[in-house]
Order: C-alpha cells, then sequence, then structure tokens
C-alpha cells in the first residue's frame, strides 16, 4: 500500500487497484464559445486546473495506472436529453443549439472534444456520458469492476457539479475517491471551496482531497 498526505487523514490505496478518471476537460466547459461561456462563466477559472491535472496525469502514466476520461454530452438528434435539462435556463443559447465550438455539448461536435493538454493517450477509455455522474447510463462501473478498481483519484470540472455526483456515486459503490484539490475547478470560487469541504468533512463522509503536489510525489513512489 502507498499513502497520500490527504485531508481529512491519509489516503492509502494500491496502485495497481486504482485508476485515474478525468472528468468533462472539454472544450464545451473550458474554452470561450462553449456550453460553460454560453451561461455567462469565466472559463479562465477552469483553465487553472490544467496543470495541476497534467501533472497528476503524467505521474498516473508513469506509475501505470487505469486512466478513464469522461465526456458530458448527447447524442446529435438529442434522443438521450431529457426535456427537462433542455428546457432549463434561461441562456440565450440552449444544449444543441450551435455556438461558436458547434453545437453545445453535442457528441462529434468541435466543443465535445477533450483540451490537448489532458487529451486522452491510445488506450485510455473516454465515457460518454449523458448526465452528470458518470456512472448513470454509462459502461463505467464495468471498466473498474473488470479491472479490479477499488480507489480513485478525480480530477476535472465541475467541482460541484460532475465531480460531486460522480464520486458521490463511487462512494456507494464502495470505492474509496481521492478528489485532486487543485485539478478540479468551479466557475464559483465559493463553491470550490465548499465542494471540497464537503467531500473531506465527518472524517471523510465521502471522500478525501489532496493537492496535485501530494498525489505525484506518491505516485513518484509507486512507480519506482
Ligand atoms: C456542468 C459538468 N457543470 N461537467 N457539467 O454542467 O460539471
Amino acid at each position: 500500500m502507498e499513502t497520500i498526505n490527504a485531508c481529512p487523514y491519509g489516503f492509502a490505496f494500491e496502485p495497481a487497484s486504482t485508476a485515474l478518471l478525468l472528468i468533462d476537460f472539454q472544450r464545451d466547459f473550458l474554452e470561450e464559445g462553449g456550453f460553460g461561456s454560453s451561461l455567462g462563466n469565466d472559463v479562465s477559472l477552469l483553465r487553472a486546473a490544467l496543470v495541476p491535472a497534467r501533472k497528476v496525469l503524467d505521474a498516473a502514466r508513469a506509475a501505470s495506472l487505469f486512466v478513464v476520461h469522461t465526456r458530458e454530452g448527447h447524442r446529435p438528434d438529442l434522443a438521450d436529453a431529457p426535456q427537462a435539462k433542455l428546457r432549463r435556463g434561461n441562456a440565450p443559447l440552449r444544449i444543441g443549439e450551435r455556438g461558436a465550438l458547434g453545437r453545445l455539448l453535442v457528441r462529434g461536435e468541435p466543443g465535445h472534444g477533450i483540451v490537448a493538454e489532458v487529451a486522452p493517450r491510445e488506450g485510455e477509455p473516454v465515457i460518454d456520458k449523458p448526465g452528470k455522474g458518470a456512472f448513470y447510463a454509462t459502461d463505467l462501473d464495468t471498466l473498474l469492476r473488470v479491472r479490479g478498481i477499488r480507489f480513485l483519484l478525480v480530477a476535472g470540472v465541475t467541482t460541484e457539479v460532475c465531480v460531486h455526483s460522480t464520486v458521490r456515486e463511487a462512494n456507494d459503490r464502495g470505492l474509496d475517491c481521492l478528489v485532486v484539490e487543485d485539478a478540479v475547478a468551479s466557475y464559483f470560487p465559493e463553491f470550490q471551496r465548499v465542494a471540497l469541504e464537503m467531500i473531506r468533512a465527518q472524517g471523510g463522509i465521502f471522500g478525501w482531497t489532496a493537492p496535485a503536489s501530494s498525489v505525484v510525489s506518491a505516485l513518484a513512489g509507486a512507480s519506482q
């Protein structure tokens, strides 16, 4: 077992049973003209997570961890998008409508792609998810079970939406989850702070948190 210096206490993990999950690092959330900016958000707040996330990704690859990427989005005919989700909000553009990065949150459009900084490598699964949680209507659970994964390191966007939904679902499936504090990001600084607090409160009610530097140190030890 290896240990990451984490909150609320050390995160013990076995590298062979650990996956790095990179959630929705898509142009639609991180670039101007995508879904996030169409809602009036400042995408630069999310881009701050890219350098720490890349460091964790490099360390995870060097330690031969199972790396899985996710993307939020819908079929081009929107048949998998609930009306409630399509109707939600009062933004000038809705899911499926055309913006500067193509149709918002639609699979195959430029905005749906993962940004270059943390792009998937050959052999790393990419899970297309229609919801906020990465287990809902996907085969992520199967992929993790087949590999015998018991520990998840989590990076991605946004902290209080897709990261939280996924970590809560993973926790209920019996996985120990560590959220990398500076490799997740929110459009709302206050939500970022509180979302991390919520994970590790009450003795780690549904997970652990640690900065990328602590995760990278532990993974460097694991890859020797
Ligand atoms: C949102 C996500 N915020 N990936 N999606 O709509 O967090």
